[in-house]
């Protein structure tokens, strides 16, 4: 008789959100899930070579300090493998593969089934760990979904993310599906025939996830609202099963915007009704929206990024309609000041619009 072991799963409690984590001497709320109290234990450690102000550096930060130690973790081509994989150095303390840009799913799915089958016949003793890939909008919502969508769909007990900075960065700043309308590529550069730049919307990769694999946890957020991205992080690896979360994570280089922005940036897309933060109950198989404290034109959101620094009033107030939709999506009732926008006479060149520099906040505690 063969005498199987019991696969033992961690269980990673919430970040308290009444703490330091709540609102900070914030009347209109947008502190909320800002300044947490962060684990002292960094799996994710100084020593990688992104750009100063990359949001995919703060997610992969945020998410590693929410999962902690006992995890492993793939990372499919891209920036965050290139940056984060120089010769004899990495900024990882947890075990960390490299996986091809097509197979973040495949790989993290096997990765996933060897603990399983190890842990039962008793070849590993440890605790099942948590097993997370982290991959761009370029492999999770184009060359690599196919894979990432067969393991959502068997149900792999792992975190599948697509940490997104709306372009494939490594290779130059090309477009990539989620590249949002009116963005400046190396591939959709704005000129005299397509004066927008970008001409298709984003695609919708987390509402695909959700509405293709109704069992899994699903959740979406963005480096603006760093506690968020962390609970996210810890009830996705709770979750019994498959995970999938879309994070948004401002590209500095690629987006052209001042560096200490990238946060500023998590909240204002957010604000503007362009990435809508939402979670996904496969229980209920219903959504939570986050409806934000202030709801802002899209404006106050493009003008602070060079990619957008070309549209002309016709393509804002377009972008304008899209997130109007977004807010009906949501439930919100579209406030008139936001509808009238959606008119191109009420809008500007977006190089001419002027806007204040919001406050520089900083990262962290
Ligand atoms: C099959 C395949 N096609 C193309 C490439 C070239 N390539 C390497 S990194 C990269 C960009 C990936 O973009 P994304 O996944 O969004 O990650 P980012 O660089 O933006 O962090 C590409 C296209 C590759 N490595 N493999
Ligand atoms: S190019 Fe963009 S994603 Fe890549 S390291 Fe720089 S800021 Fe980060
Ligand atoms: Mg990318």
């Amino acid at each position: 008789m063969t005498l199987t072991q019991e696969v033992v799963r961690q269980y990673l409690p919430l970040f308290d959100e009444q703490g330091r984590a709540a609102a900070v001497g914030d009347d209109v709320g947008r502190d909320r899930h800002y300044l947490p109290d962060l684990p002292v234990e960094d799996p994710y450690q100084a020593g990688h070579r992104t750009c100063a102000g990359c949001g995919p550096a703060i997610e992969y930060r945020s998410v590693l300090k929410a999962a902690g130690q006992n995890t492993v973790v793939a990372g499919p081509t891209g920036c965050m493998y290139v940056a984060n994989a120089t010769y004899m150095s990495t900024p990882y303390t947890v075990p960390w593969a490299h996986t091809q840009i097509a197979s973040g799913g495949s790989f993290t799915s096997g990765v996933a089934a060897a603990y399983e089958a190890m842990i039962r016949k008793g070849k590993y003793r440890g605790q099942y760990p948590n097993i997370i890939v982290m991959a761009g909008d370029g492999s999770a919502a184009d060359i690599g979904i196919g894979s990432i969508s067969g393991a959502l769909y068997r149900g792999h007990d792992a975190l599948f993310i697509c940490y997104d900075n709306e372009c494939y960065a490594n290779t130059g700043i090309q477009t990539s599906p989620t590249t949002p309308y009116g963005g400046n590529t190396t591939f959709t550069p704005p000129g005299k025939v397509i004066p927008e730049g970008k001409k298709l919307p984003p695609k919708n990769l987390a509402k695909m996830m959700a509405e293709g694999h109704p069992n899994c946890y699903v959740a979406t957020t963005t480096v603006g609202y760093l506690m968020d991205l962390m609970n996210k992080t810890r009830k996705g690896l709770n979750f019994r099963g498959a995970a999938f979360m879309h994070v948004y994570t401002p590209c500095q280089k690629g987006w052209v915007y001042q560096t200490p922005m990238t946060v500023e940036l998590g909240r204002r897309v957010v604000e503007a009704g362009l990435f809508p933060v939402w979670e996904y109950d496969p229980l209920t198989r219903s959504y939570d929206y986050f409806i934000p404290p202030t709801l802002r034109p899209v404006t106050d959101y493009l003008v602070m990024q060079g990619r957008f620094g070309h549209m002309h009033p016709e393509h804002a107030a377009t972008m304008q309609r899209a997130a109007n939709r977004n807010w009906e999506d949501m439930g919100v009732e579209v406030p008139t000041r936001l509808r009238e926008l959606e008119d191109p006479a009420h809008n500007e060149y977006v190089k001419e619009t002027t806007y204040s520099m919001p406050v520089q906040r900083g990262v962290g505690a």
